[in-house]
């Protein structure tokens, strides 16, 4: 990005326009999972308009960061972001999930650009990085792999073994991110099955180690700073904790579920809501 666009513009307010942005999508269709949505604005706006390298006009650039959805139902949130980094063109936020939309609501490579991996089944995507990883440093790219991932996908023996072979191949040019927003389809993921305690276990397994608040964007810009700059080579993973339709205080109270209800007066009430906490 340029930087000057960066400056003109806090990440607090993109990680805002991000939120903004689900919410409008979420409304289209009546649903989605915005609250997921809501909770990783944050990382999203720090990925975006802090850490990745990138080219909008250009998707494909190959001296790009590739940053990886591993979580196919996550996608509401990475069009937010992918519209907000422009690009994808504005007018395509209407079509969220419509026929013949680039944007449909699993994530899927072959149909939007910036989607690096098809999604939907999970815990595949920290393999896939894994070997992208590889791949650009047998090229000799200064490219970094980005992995977004779920607290849900640690449950996936996939996962550990890319784990291993992300430390075993000392994969200093890949970043892991978790969001651990404690849930998953079955409830809270610790009381599903816990994964705790979670990072002793990522340290255990090799790699360069954070746990942070991931609603409190000096800290994730702090930590994408650091695995960044990490100077042993070894794969790097940022375990971010975060709230579940983080931002809009009546949705963050409700119940929480894997899928949170929104009624069809709500969408409105979300955004209204949003607008008394817009930030400068
Ligand atoms: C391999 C696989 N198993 C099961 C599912 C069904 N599934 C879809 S989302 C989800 C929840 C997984 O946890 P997480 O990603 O943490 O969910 P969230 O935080 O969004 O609630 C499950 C089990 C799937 N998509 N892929
Ligand atoms: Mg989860």
């Amino acid at each position: 990005m340029n930087p000057e666009t960066n400056q003109q513009i806090s990440l607090a307010r993109r990680a805002w326009n991000i939120r903004r942005k689900s919410v409008l999508m979420g409304a289209v269709q009546g649903q989605g999972y915005v609250g997921q949505a809501l909770g990783v604005s944050d990382v999203l706006a720090a990925s975006y308009f802090h850490a990745l390298k990138f080219r909008p006009e250009d998707p494909e650039w190959e001296g790009r960061d590739r940053f990886l959805l591993s979580i196919g139902h996550y996608a509401i949130a990475l069009y937010a972001a992918l519209l907000e980094a422009e690009v994808l063109p504005e007018y395509e936020l209407e079509t969220y999930g419509t026929d013949n939309s680039r944007l449909p609501m699993s994530g899927m490579a072959s149909y939007t650009p910036g989607m690096e991996i098809t999604g939907g089944s999970l815990g595949h995507g920290l393999g896939i990085a894994v070997g992208m990883a590889l791949g650009l440093k047998a090229k000799h790219s200064d490219s970094f792999v980005y992995n977004l991932m779920s607290d849900g996908e640690l449950g996936e023996g996939s996962t550990w073994e890319a784990a291993m072979s992300g430390a075993h191949h000392k994969l200093d040019n890949l970043i892991c991110i978790i969001d651990f927003n404690n849930q998953q389809a079955d409830g809270p993921s610790t009381e599903t099955l816990s994964s705790e305690p979670l990072d002793k276990k990522w340290e255990a397994f090799g790699w360069f180690t954070q746990r942070i608040d991931g609603n409190d964007m000096d800290a994730v810009v702090e930590a994408f700073d650091k695995a960044r700059n990490h100077d042993q080579p070894v794969p790097r993973v940022i375990i971010c904790n975060t709230k579940m339709c983080k931002g809009i205080p009546f949705l963050e109270e409700r119940e929480i579920t894997h899928f949170v209800r929104v009624e069809a007066d709500e969408w409105e009430k979300a955004l209204n809501v949003l607008e008394e906490g817009k930030p400068a």
